[in-house]
């Protein structure tokens, strides 16, 4: 290639590709109010759907009366499990290989399941009538600890697996046991530690918590009964998926069948699942004939849609002396409430959990998983988790922290000694992942560095020995390891579809484009990003490139936007879908310069005769021949369509710092700096990584400071608004310092990795770290999140440090 002339950095800077800060396209609509959600749709003769919800959390439903209800004005139908069980729609398959109650059939299994719904002319109407839905219950013993449920005497929770002794994961040893998934070497981890001269150990438990995403989940169905045709504007992360799953469920095929997601007000994993809601309003447009809006409020959204962790973890290394670990073993409870409606690739129910040995050489691990049935909402892998990365990087974190303080050896230290090493790579985990590229020790100084870590060492060891002092000093670190980029479908599928993605590329006569996708934008700016991979694949200003995702009918099939799986899947597919197109326009080229191929070189945006720059076609004027002047034979056009299924996971890292103070009077913490590195890969858009990043972290700072969902004795949820609920705003939130490296990934096309959930995997075990090391010289070695003011008072009162 020849190297860029002055007009050629002008050239490409109009492109505004791949490493620029570009803009986010989307931002113009919606900072000027013409967004277009879920609920901002409205169809002629729509009617609302309000359901009526379970008050209790386990209970025998005697009877349901709705003749008050169907009496009111406006009121079109009350519909019961009943109702929907000569369709065979009262209970509906989950992602999990369970089963969960669309609507509750003789039983509820959680407070605020859905036993009813009411179909009304408006919103209001609706809600009072489902408030005259008389429910008889009769109260059942209810069960929210995972241990209690997995006592022999524990009450049966789901009498509809009676005599079930195994589930879609292998053998059920109890009612209410799920299955038992393991991964590693179970007998290499266990001599491991049979000689071991140092081991640890430690109890943790990940609470449960929620997404909150602002906008609650929500759908408008429309069924024609003319055409046979059913529509649904869905707030979706996967709107293909819930198409198959819409299409098997209904009978109606799926080319009959369109889901639409509109724009989506965030999603956080809390829109991947098929929700009873999304089922019920497309029963009742079917069986109505009229367009049926439901859209959840907050208490909804937060008590009944997937939450996420709720983990019980016991975690033990075997180490030398001196600190090397040498293997580690894990043994995992996990609630999965009421229904195992997890959303995690088919194969694997903990999600991928056993990437746990994190940024560690390990030669030998183990781990459990054990799925539990309680009387809590059902979900689990939701809020920027990677398929359950959160859980594995916080136990992996939280351990090797125990480690260090068993040991007396720093904590910055130990890890470097652990590192796998930049010369390791592809590097394959003791649970068999294939690491693709990493530069961790590279990294860690850089963080290390910017901190001044020796120095603030320094200073955490003179507040401890000043008995004056008025705070207490934590500093933490997170050194993790995301897998992102499900997946290579030989691995990884949803519900037997593998889990590719896809992009088709039009190129107009006039030069510019149209880009369709399978995945879908919930706020991570697609529309900005995927433009930019094909305006520097294709010498296309990313202005004049149109990216359209969401809808069934015109994107072709992909498996959606979680699991940070975009940029490494789609943006594959992208890569390679424009690499087709650029090499047609190559040989159309050739025809229009009377040349070979061969005698072509690219250049930003055209192909230039070797050796003579000013004989050149610009992929502008190639988009026009495409149409009118193409060599004999060629048919006409220039568009492609790829669905990439990746050959391996992607493997994005970060090293995350943060010091916090801690007021000795009040237990008030105050974040004093957070460095956040991370390596995501070639960078697409530094700005939107930025973003992402800055977001995740203020999510993780929420989760560990504040956020949490704890139920009472009688399963009642105590905390389903946000006057409990804790959404950080910016007056809460910390200043964070950001900072990268690059180590592009040597299996994806463009060399990019995932990163949008990096930040919230990664910070979450840093804050812990953090607080807990605060206290460490007190022999603490865990504390429980979420760290409110009043938690950590109660450690400064037991250790004899509050003021
Ligand atoms: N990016 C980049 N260069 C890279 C990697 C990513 O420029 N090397 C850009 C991408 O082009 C994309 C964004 O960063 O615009 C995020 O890309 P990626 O990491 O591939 O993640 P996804 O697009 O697949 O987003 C999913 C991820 C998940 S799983 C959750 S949960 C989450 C998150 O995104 N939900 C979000 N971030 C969110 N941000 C917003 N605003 N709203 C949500 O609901
Ligand atoms: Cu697990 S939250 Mo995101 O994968 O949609």
């Amino acid at each position: 290639m020849n190297a860029p002339t002055d007009k050629g950095v002008e050239r490409l800077a109009a492109l505004q590709g791949m490493g620029e800060s570009r803009l986010r396209k989307e931002d113009a609509r919606f900072i000027q109010g013409k967004g277009h959600y879920v609920d901002d749709i409205q169809l002629p003769g729509q009617l609302h759907m309000d359901i009526v919800r379970s008050p209790l959390a386990h209970a025998r439903i005697k009877s349901i009366d709705k003749s008050a209800a169907l009496a009111m004005p406006g009121v079109h139908a009350v519909l019961t499990a009943n109702d929907l069980k000569p369709l065979k729609l009262h209970w509906m398959p989950t992602l999990a290989g369970d089963v969960a109650a669309v609507l509750a059939d003789e039983k509820v299994h959680f407070q605020m399941q859905e036993v009813a719904i009411v179909i009304a002319d408006d919103r209001y109407i609706a809600a009072d009538a489902a408030e005259a839905v008389i429910v008889d219950y009769e109260e059942l013993p209810v069960v929210i600890d995972p241990y209690e449920a997995l006592k022999p005497e524990a009450p049966v929770l789901r009498e509809d697996l009676a005599g079930k002794t195994s589930g879609a994961h292998g053998a059920r040893e109890h009612h209410n046991h799920i299955f038992t998934w393991t991964a590693g070497d179970a007998d290499a981890t266990a001599q491991a530690f049979a000689t071991a001269p140092v081991t640890v150990s430690q109890h943790m438990f990940y609470p449960r918590v929620h997404p909150c995403p602002l906008e609650t989940c929500g759908c408008v169905a429309s069924f024609d009964p003319i055409r046979g045709e059913l529509t649904t504007y869905i707030t979706s992360q996967a709107p293909h998926v819930v198409r198959t799953v819409v299409s098997m469920l209904s009978g109606i095929p799926e080319s009959k069948v369109r889901i639409i997601s509109p724009d989506i007000g965030g999603g956080f994993g809390n829109k991947v699942g098929v929700y009873p809601g999304y089922v019920c309003a497309i029963v009742a447009s079917i069986v109505l004939g009229k367009p049926v809006k439901w859209v959840e409020d907050r208490i909804e959204n937060i008590s009944t849609t997937a939450f996420a962790r709720d983990y019980h973890m016991d975690g033990e290394l075997a180490a030398t002396p001196d600190g090397k670990i040498t293997a580690l073993r894990v043994k995992v409870v996990a609630d999965h409430g009421a229904f195992d409606a997890c959303a995690d690739p088919t194969k694997f129910p903990a999600g991928l959990f056993h990437i746990c040995t994190g940024s560690y050489d390990i030669a030998a691990a183990h781990c459990e998983v054990k799925g539990v049935y309680t009387n809590k909402a059902p979900g689990g892998v939701a809020y920027r988790c990677s398929f359950r990365v959160t859980e594995a990087v916080y136990l992996i974190e939280r351990m090797i922290d125990v480690l260090a303080q068993k040991l007396g050896l720093d904590k910055a230290v130990i890890r470097e000694k652990n590192f796998i090493r930049k010369e390791q790579f592809p590097y394959t985990s003791a649970f068999g992942f294939e690491y693709d590229s990493g530069d961790y020790h590279t990294a860690m100084k850089q963080v290390l560095d910017k901190a001044g870590y020796p120095a603030l060492r320094a200073e955490q060891a003179a507040r401890r020995a000043d008995p004056n002092a008025t705070h207490l000093m934590g500093i933490g670190l997170c050194t993790f390891t995301e897998v992102v980029g499900a997946g290579p479908s030989k691995m990884c599928d949803i519900l037997g579809v593998g889990m590719f993605d896809s992009c088709e590329i039009r190129i107009h006569p006039t030069g510019s484009a149209i880009a369709r996708m399978g995945t879908i934008t919930q706020g991570q700016g697609h529309q900005t990003t995927y433009a930019q991979i094909i305006a520097t694949e294709l010498g296309i200003g990313s202005e004049v490139i149109q990216v359209e995702e969401g809808d069934t009918s015109t994107a072709p099939y992909g498996l959606g936007t979680y699991g940070s799986r975009s940029t490494p899947v789609a943006g594959a597919a992208i890569a390679l879908a424009a690499r087709k197109i650029h090499a047609k326009a190559r040989k159309i080229a050739a025809h229009l310069l009377e040349v070979g191929e061969a005698d072509l070189d690219w250049e930003i945006d055209r192909f230039n005769v070797k050796g003579d720059a000013s004989r050149f076609k610009t992929m502008k004027d190639i988009a026009w021949a495409a149409y009118n002047n193409l060599p004999a034979g060629m048919e006409p056009g220039l568009e492609a369509v790829h669905y990439y299924d990746p050959p391996n996971f992607t493997y994005p890292f970060g090293i995350y710092l943060c010091v916090l103070d801690i007021d000795r009077a009040t237990g008030e913490t105050q974040v004093r700096r957070f460095i956040a590195l991370d390596d995501c890969g070639t960078r697409i858009n530094p700005m939107i990584i930025e973003g992402q990043i800055h977001g995740g972290l203020t999510e993780g700072f929420a989760v560990a400071m504040g956020q949490q969902m704890p139920f009472d004795a009688q399963g009642n949820l105590l905390g389903n608004t946000l006057m409990d609920y804790f959404l950080p705003t910016a007056v809460e939130t910390p200043k964070w310092e950001t900072d990268h490296t690059v180590t592009p990934s040597p299996h994806h096309p463009i060399g990019a990795k995932g990163v949008a959930e990096s930040p919230h995997v990664g910070s979450i075990p840093c804050f812990a770290n953090a607080v807990i090391d605060a206290f460490s010289h007190t022999g603490v070695t865990d504390l429980t999140m979420p760290f409110t003011s009043y938690r950590v008072w109660q450690q400064l009162k037991a250790h004899g440090l509050a003021l």
